[in-house]
């Protein structure tokens, strides 16, 4: 009997197929936030024709930080210590200009072990993405309120947070990240596009998902469950990406909507759900983000982005050749060279 042949496997520009995207099976609850998030990364870079072996993973600790082992196995890992994932990513990036920089945390890892870090990674403008996975508790030790829980949010326990919540966006911008969003892990649309356009920034992006944590936070009184971002979600604009390698086949209409050009010639059409916002404008930014915290509004969307300012790796004026690359006789000079120097001070 003949035999139908299998339909020939999709795939991206670069001859990959979606498989050579994906990671170890997930360890993670079914249903958790983070799950779908490690989804949409494999879509992202698979679409984007990103080498994987060109992108590093990182990454500190708690469910979120797993999440790295889920997808893009063929790319360098590193999961470091709780709340520390910025100083690595530091280093790897001053070590190595040439990667692509993917980091995963969670809403503990970063706004409370990790808060100083966090502030001097964004202050610096690393070259990298920073995704915070944010479910409003500390979901591997079973559920702690971080620092990112709303006022008014109950735990199961029907235990009320009091203290007021830490918005990571409006803290990156206002310390000097130069693309700024939030979504939700249930908003595919949203998500995927605004990853896109992040694989194609030069600068770090902070990226902050809103995660449901199925297992402690998804409960009536919780502000990060499923059913209040479903009821809640307020998107800033409709977001639409077009890569650089891509012919912009849609002409949008004059006056309806913002468009930016990023670091890689690729563009973002972003049509105004809202009159007036322009995400170009920092001070701006600030002033609709602390207007939805009063109006407790869960605000989605781009809310900064400064394509112009040069990365801290462009800043250092480093050599073309990473220094990982370099060999020793370069990055270790002989005893003469130091003496040399020396004898300039003398
Ligand atoms: C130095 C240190 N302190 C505390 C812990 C315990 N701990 C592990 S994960 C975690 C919080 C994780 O929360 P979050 O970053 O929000 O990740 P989630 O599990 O919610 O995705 C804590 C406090 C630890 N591993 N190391
Ligand atoms: S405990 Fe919560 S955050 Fe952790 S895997 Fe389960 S659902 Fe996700
Ligand atoms: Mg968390």
């Amino acid at each position: 009997m003949a035999t139908t042949p299998n339909p020939p496997v999709k795939q991206n520009r670069i001859g990959l197929s979606v498989m050579d995207y994906r990671g170890s099976k997930s360890t993670l609850c079914a249903g958790c936030g983070h799950n779908a998030i490690s989804e949409r990364i494999i879509d992202a870079f698979y679409e984007m024709g990103i080498e994987p072996e060109h992108v590093a993973k990182l990454s500190g600790i708690g469910c979120s930080s797993k999440s790295p082992a889920y997808f893009l196995s063929r790319s360098h890992s590193f999961n470091g210590v709780h709340g520390r994932m910025p100083a690595v990513a530091t280093g790897a990036a001053v070590a190595n200009h040439k990667m692509l920089y993917i980091g995963v945390s969670g809403d503990g890892d970063t706004a409370s072990i990790g808060m100083g870090q966090f502030a001097h990674l964004m202050r610096r403008n690393l070259p990298m993405i920073y995704i915070i996975e944010d479910n409003g508790v500390y979901g591997l030790t079973k559920g702690q309120f971080s620092a990112t829980a709303d006022v008014g949010s109950k735990l199961k326990t029907g235990v009320v947070n009091e203290l007021p919540a830490i918005d990571t966006c409006a803290l990156a911008i206002e310390l000097g990240a130069t693309f700024v969003a939030r979504s939700f892990s249930g908003d595919k649309k949203q998500l995927s596009a605004l990853l896109k356009a992040a694989i194609a920034h030069n600068g770090t992006v902070l990226l902050d998902v809103i995660s449901p944590c199925v297992t402690f936070n998804d409960h009536e009184g919780s502000t990060k469950s499923y059913k209040f971002m479903k009821d809640h979600e307020e998107p800033l604009q409709d977001i639409n990406f077009v890569p650089a390698f891509e012919e912009i086949d849609v002409e949008y209409e004059e006056g309806t909507g913002v468009d930016i050009t990023l670091h890689d010639g690729s563009k973002m059409h972003l049509s105004k759900l809202e009159e007036d916002f322009n995400p170009t404008n920092r001070i701006a930014a600030l002033t609709r983000l602390a207007e939805a915290r009063e109006n407790n509004e869960v605000l989605t969307g781009l809310f900064y982005l400064n394509a112009g300012q040069p990365s801290f790796t462009d800043m250092l004026g480093l050599c073309e050749t990473p220094l990982a690359h370099l060999p020793e006789s370069v990055t270790r000079p002989g005893r003469e060279v130091l003496a040399a120097i020396m004898e300039e001070y003398r």
